[in-house]
């Protein structure tokens, strides 16, 4: 609760245009080396510089020479040559650096910069200081809309917002005022109408804000210490800025496929004998589970890298006898390591000076719940590799996944509720206080668990599990979006929560189904699932003391609706896999806005309660209690109803019924959508299943998707070991063709079986041409359903026309 105070006159708030202090001022001089333009100022000089295809660095420095150091954020590539020159004008300088044109104006030094057909994508811009603050204000269309920025709260389109880039443990609220959480991703998208979009990146993991509030025809990007190093990420398209930008800080790392299956956690499953009694009942009821999450309470008084003796007296024979069941066991590990003169992990971190210390030597102890606690320094590679080696204490007992919590850091004190910020974090050899690097301290931890996990599994991808993170976080962990609660209105604001992670390059996001804190109702449970089914991350969890959530805790009804969907994420897992890898690949999330597949659509800019899984699935959950139809907005293009196979011409809204048991669920036309229909209790029991390729018929033009396999957790796939098959399907007057090309084919599981099934066919077919694999393939048509069915023995490269 707040008083007055904080309404305090001279408060100092965020996101206030503060008037400017000082500026770059006149230019005096510009220079090009091999690789950069510098430009000196009277007061600040500016260097500009390649960062990669469409990416451009520019720095404000203060000293002779710019300091390119980045942060780990930045994956690290060789200096890219750059293509510039020097134009002096009357009023400024006309410079070019790779594709993008510069102009500097020479009283000012104000920036503007564009691409190769002149079009506008930053400016003007001026950076302006008062003491360390700097700030970066960018003329901004009125029509502009803003995305990215990570996990922050609100709906889609951040335009009118502002935010502040500081990782936080924020228990409660998660409110529109709440402008930092968790994450702290300090990428921008800035969207103009028609559909040019560019992104700016500021690679500061100190305290910083990005405000698109204060002024109606400009944003401002301002940091409160360190370096203004940013990146200006070209597009032309929404997809392009997400790519480059994954190109520059990473992609998400392809998670084993156990890993996509349903989660289900509680704060906490207290011991053995109820986490095994857990996992039977997801069996006996045969709901699909993969996942059990052991919280707080599985740990020697909070000691990490320990088990309770008295709730967990044999963990290995309970992973051994889970793993039977095919499930998994994901542990908390949060950073604070208790102080304990007869703990191993305290001793050895100590006796090492692995801890977080203060300048004049003394530890940082912060109290966390195994009370007084120190805190590793994982800013220092030989502190890092030993925490991620601590990891060895699970992996023997079967575990391959972790969930790091807490490592915003969050401490329990009453001023800064983190680190002391005059901490000095060793950094490899160039110290920095907490203050600077504050943000990057729980990615770093979740870097450290990664590469420790992956060292000691052998070759089996690690899942790790974060709430800190800053931009790259999607290399090591996936992001669960804290602590919510089991309000209609937090289920509402996880998906443009979702879907701005994933435009910040998070693939691998979601929020705690059924909701963390306070308390679900069958009807918010059964809603959350049907919506959360369909995330990339899919969890359950909820608070001690909090009414139960696990799917079968309100009755019948429910329980069948959660089995149902979770079911239907188990039957779309070749489709989600997929896209996991795309993902991977090019950085595209696999929850998309529908901005992203229809950037020229003026309805979507800030559409914040649909999503699209994919290209072709377009869900709209219902996000209130007690409603039974929804508006639903399908863009251009043919939609069938999931459930009933109805056809609608997009391009409008739609009443869709959605009484409890049903979420509004569209496929597109041309959708062709790889499932398996065999069921499973678990991902790799269906991982095994025989594939049907589901394609909708009923589209003009083309459309393609690229089913990928492997074996599902081993980094084996990086040497060759997987398939990628690309499937076309094109229709015309004349009829329709579905191809399959072989992209990559090593994997060797013998080829399995594929069934064809094409749905919505306007007639049957006059003729059917078969080649390649499905040369001796079987097909029928049912005139009832208008489906086409092909039987191949084997997956493979095909052609199938029909006419
Ligand atoms: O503030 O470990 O967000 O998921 O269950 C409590 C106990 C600390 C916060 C996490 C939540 C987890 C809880 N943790």
């Amino acid at each position: 609760m707040l008083t007055s105070e904080a309404i305090h006159p001279e408060q100092n708030r965020p996101g206030s245009d503060r008037i400017a202090g000082r500026r770059i001022g006149r230019i005096r001089r510009v220079e090009r080396t091999e690789q950069e333009i510098l430009v000196f100022g009277e007061r600040a000089n500016l260097a500009f510089r390649l960062a990669g295809e469409g990416i451009l660095r520019v720095k404000l420095f203060f000293s002779a020479m710019p300091d390119w150091e980045t942060t780990p954020a930045v994956l690290a590539s060789p200096g890219v040559p750059m293509e510039a020159e020097v134009q002096e004008t009357e009023t400024g300088y006309d410079m070019q650096a790779g594709s993008f044109r510069l102009s500097l104006h020479k009283e000012n030094s104000s920036l503007v910069v564009r691409d190769a057909r002149g079009d506008r994508l930053l400016g003007e811009a001026e950076w302006s200081w008062e003491r360390e603050r700097i700030t970066l204000t960018v003329r901004a269309e009125a029509d502009s809309h803003y995305y990215g920025l990570g996990e922050k709260t609100g709906f889609f389109d951040k335009k009118g917002e502002s935010y502040r880039m500081w990782n936080s443990d924020v228990y409660e609220p998660h409110v529109p005022d709440i402008d930092a959480l968790y994450q702290s991703i300090p990428f921008l998208v800035h969207f103009r109408k028609g559909g040019r979009a560019s992104g700016v990146f500021l690679d500061n993991p100190g305290k910083t804000t990005f405000d698109m509030r204060s002024r109606a025809d400009a944003y401002s990007i301002a940091a409160d210490s360190g370096a203004m190093d940013l990146y200006l990420v070209d597009g032309p398209g929404l997809k392009d800025v997400v790519s480059r930008y994954t190109d520059l800080t990473g992609r998400t790392a392809m998670p084993p496929r156990w890993a996509l299956g349903y989660q289900q956690s509680r704060y906490s499953y207290m011991d053995q004998e109820e986490v095994l009694e857990l996992a039977r009942t997801f069996r006996s009821k045969g709901i699909p589970c993969d996942v059990i999450y052991l919280d707080i309470h599985y740990m020697d008084e909070y000691r990490v890298f320990t088990w309770d003796p008295e709730r967990f007296p044999d963990p290995k024979a309970m992973t051994a006898e889970l793993a039977e069941m095919g499930f998994r066991i994901v542990p908390i590990v949060d950073p604070g390591v208790k102080k304990d003169p007869n703990y191993a992990v305290y001793q050895e971190g100590v006796a090492e000076g692995y801890f977080c210390k203060k300048l004049e030597g003394d530890l940082f102890i912060g109290n966390v719940w195994p009370g007084p606690s120190a805190f590793t320094d994982y800013t220092d590679d030989r502190a890092a590799e030993w925490w991620g080696d601590l990891h060895r204490f699970y992996i023997d007992h079967g575990i391959s996944g972790i969930w790091n919590d807490m490592n915003e850091p969050s401490v329990f004190n009453d001023t800064t509720k983190t680190m002391d910020l005059d901490v000095v974090h060793r950094n490899n050899g160039r110290p920095k206080t907490h203050g600077e690097l504050h943000n990057l301290y729980g990615m770093l931890m979740s870097k450290a668990t990664y590469e420790g996990m992956a060292r000691g599994l052998g070759g089996e991808r690690p899942f790790v599990l974060t709430r800190a993170g800053y931009a790259g976080i999607q290399r090591y962990a996936a992001v669960w979006t804290g602590d919510n609660r089991s309000y209609w209105e937090h289920l509402e604001m996880s998906i443009p929560m979702v879907l701005n992670l994933g435009l910040s390059g998070v693939a691998f996001a979601g929020a705690d189904i059924g909701g963390f804190s306070h308390h679900s109702s069958g009807e918010l449970l059964a809603r959350w699932t049907q919506m959360g089914a369909l995330f990339p991350f899919c969890r359950n969890h909820s608070a001690i003391d909090t009414s139960r959530q696990e799917p079968w805790r309100f009755g019948e009804q429910v329980e069948a609706i959660c089995r149902e969907y979770i079911r239907f994420r188990y039957r779309l897992m070749p489709y989600l896999y997929s896209l996991f890898y795309e993902a991977s690949a090019s950085g595209l999330p696999v929850l998309r806005p529908l901005l992203l597949e229809y950037p020229g659509d003026p309805l979507v800019t800030n559409l914040s309660d649909q999503f699209l899984v994919g290209e072709f699935l377009l869900a709209a959950p219902v996000c209130r209690p007690g409603v039974t139809a929804r508006a639903v907005y399908l863009p251009e293009g043919v939609w069938y109803d999931h459930r009933t196979g109805e056809r609608y011409a997009g391009g409008r809204h739609v009443l869709a019924e959605a009484p409890l048991e049903s979420m509004p669920l569209f496929v597109k036309a041309g959708a062709i959508i790889p499932v398996k229909e065999a069921g499973g209790q678990f991902a790799d029991e269906v991982g095994n299943g025989e594939l049907t390729l589901e394609v909708y018929a009923g589209a003009s033009g083309a459309s393609r998707f690229r089913l990928f396999e492997d074996d599902g957790k081993t980094f084996a796939y990086r040497e060759g070991a997987y398939r990628l098959l690309e499937f076309a399907w094109e229709e015309s007057g004349e009829g329709a063709t579905l191809t399959a090309n072989s992209l990559h084919d090593e994997l060797e599981d013998g080829g399995k079986p594929l069934q064809v099934v094409v749905k919505h066919m306007a007639r049957k077919p006059a003729s059917v041409e078969l080649s390649g694999a499905a040369e001796d393939g079987e097909w029928t048509y049912d005139e009832t359903k208008r489906e086409l069915w092909l039987g191949l023995r084997k997956t493979g490269a095909f052609r199938m026309q029909l006419r």
